[in-house]
């Protein structure tokens, strides 16, 4: 009895294995019942309810009614006439009638709306262009659940109970199920050799390449000329910093000198050396500062061979000594001056009191001791302000050429260890890159490799695939022909 049934399936399959041996089978079970279904309110429960009730001998199940792997015998589509089809109705039958062949649609509530046949024909229209399978499907109005009058299912059930008795219909249902296996297979085919996945990984693959290859030359010439300009940049400046602050600390000294008491001046070397030695480590600090910066800003590791500073100079003592012949000299200028003074002062004294000659002459001697005195001192202090003044110009120029020079010498050295750093740097980059390179070469071949190997798969076995569609296709469309002119010849 089961042999006997299942003879059409077998002999479909038969017939496809014919034209494609090897292609799988549609491994589904087909359940010798009716499933009514549709949208969400349509009225599928009370279509249901009532087919039970009109064909007894006939087994109805709604979607739950059905397993995994489950086929149906017939599919009743049931849609309200309230409004025509959405896309999504269209899409629901779709997965409903994957398996099954035979389609019949029900437009229900025709009792509530009056222009059910406008929304019928709308909605054969649209099934129609949706899929060619849907051409030729059977379109009823019913009432199954009526708020008023009868129940309106004749048309539906007298339908359905042609088509239910048509001896193709397990053959059809089973060329169904195979064309839609067929279809798939031809779908994963062409999928898996144009995968657009794929082809945009291999797009972004390569414009990755690209990017990688274009940082491998570049990263190296444009970092060698930033460290170039930028030390060019802190020889100029560093030297410049240097040179103004010699010239300061000097102005300033000179005007210490120019307001310089005797007493001052014993205390004004040390202050000198204390300034001298500010300055000095003011600069060296700006030095060791500014290198580190630029070491910083290119990343580089910042090497201490650089940043050691270079000692300036000790200062010596101001040449304050070696005057003898000069003090000699002026002691003697100072001596006539001051003898010159007491005898003018002690002319006028004898004139104007000549009873105190005594007492005048020694008054006037005192006098021009006094002046004698003042005159060597006076001389002596400028003579020594000439002298700072001298030494602070010959100091403040040492400690220039001593600033100068440690800048220069410290911008050399920062430039050797910083030259080498890059190198390094530079090297460790480019493994990276290189590493990088490697990583995108190799999953571009995995991807060549798997495009090839569903390239070769889909020469092999598509055009075999396409055969059995076409031929499987052809055969439905014959027996769907003969069953309509069969239909129409019993009418
Ligand atoms: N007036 C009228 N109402 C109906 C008809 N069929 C179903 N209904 C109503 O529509 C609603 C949904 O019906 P139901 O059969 O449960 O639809 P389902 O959600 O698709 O299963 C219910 O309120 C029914 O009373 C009909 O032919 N005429
Ligand atoms: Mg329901």
């Amino acid at each position: 009895m089961t042999g006997d049934a299942a003879e059409p399936e077998r002999t479909v399959d038969a017939f496809v294995a014919e034209i494609a041996p090897g292609v799988l089978a549609p491994g589904v079970r087909r359940r010798d019942a009716v499933l009514v279904m549709g949208p969400w309110l349509a009225g599928t429960s009370s279509v249901l309810a009532a087919l039970r009730n009109r064909l007894p001998q006939n087994t109805f199940i709604e979607s739950t009614g059905l397993c995994d792997g489950d086929a149906p015998m017939a599919v009743v589509f049931v849609v309200s006439a309230v409004a025509p089809l959405t896309e999504s109705d269209c899409a629901l039958l779709d997965a409903a009638a994957v398996h099954t062949d035979l389609v019949v649609c029900a437009v229900a509530k025709i009792d509530l709306h009056r222009r059910w046949r406008e929304v019928l024909d709308a909605d054969r229209q649209l099934l129609a262009a949706h899929a060619p399978r849907y051409g030729a499907v059977t379109w009823e109005g019913v009432a199954a659940a009526p708020d008023l009058g009868d129940i309106r299912l004749n048309g539906l059930v007298e339908a359905l109970g042609t088509q239910l008795a048509d001896s193709q219909l397990r053959g059809r249902n089973r060329l169904r199920s195979w064309e839609s296996q067929l279809a798939m297979a031809a779908w994963r085919y062409d999928g898996a050799a144009d995968s657009s996945a794929r082809a945009a990984r291999v797009a972004a693959l390569g414009a990755s390449r690209v990017e990688v290859g274009r940082q491998r030359r570049m990263a190296r010439t444009e970092r060698a000329v930033a460290l170039r300009s930028r030390l060019q940049q802190a020889r100029v400046q560093l030297s410049h910093f240097a040179r103004n602050r010699c010239t300061s600390v000097r102005s300033e000294l000179q005007e210490d000198v120019a307001s310089m008491t005797r007493r001052s001046m014993a205390t004004f070397p040390a202050d000198v050396r204390r300034r001298v030695a500010g300055v000095a480590r003011e600069v060296d600090e700006s030095i060791g500062e500014h290198l580190a910066e630029v070491a910083d800003v290119l990343g580089l590791q910042t090497d201490s061979s650089f940043s050691e500073s270079v000692s300036a100079e000790p200062v010596g003592e101001p040449p304050l000594t070696s005057r003898r012949v000069e003090t000699r000299l002026m002691m003697l200028l100072g001596a006539g001056f001051g003898l010159g003074v007491a005898l003018t002062l002690s002319r006028i004294f004898a004139e104007l009191a000549p009873e105190l000659t005594v007492a005048g002459a020694v008054l006037c001697i005192l006098v021009g001791l006094a002046v004698t005195v003042w005159v060597v001192g006076m001389r002596g202090l400028l003579h020594d302000r000439a002298v700072l003044d001298r030494w602070v110009c010959d100091v403040t120029a040492a400690l220039r050429a001593d600033v100068e020079q440690s800048a220069a010498t410290r911008v050399l050295a920062a430039e050797t260890a910083l030259t080498v750093s890059l190198a390094e740097h530079d090297e460790t980059r480019s493994a990276v890159l290189a590493a990088e390179l490697r990583t995108i070469d190799a999953e571009l071949r995995q991807h060549a490799l798997a495009r090839a190997r569903a390239v070769t798969a889909r020469d092999e076995h598509l055009p075999i695939v396409q055969r059995a569609l076409d031929a499987v296709r052809a055969e439905l469309a014959q027996r769907g022909y003969a069953r309509i002119t069969h239909e129409e010849e019993g009418r």
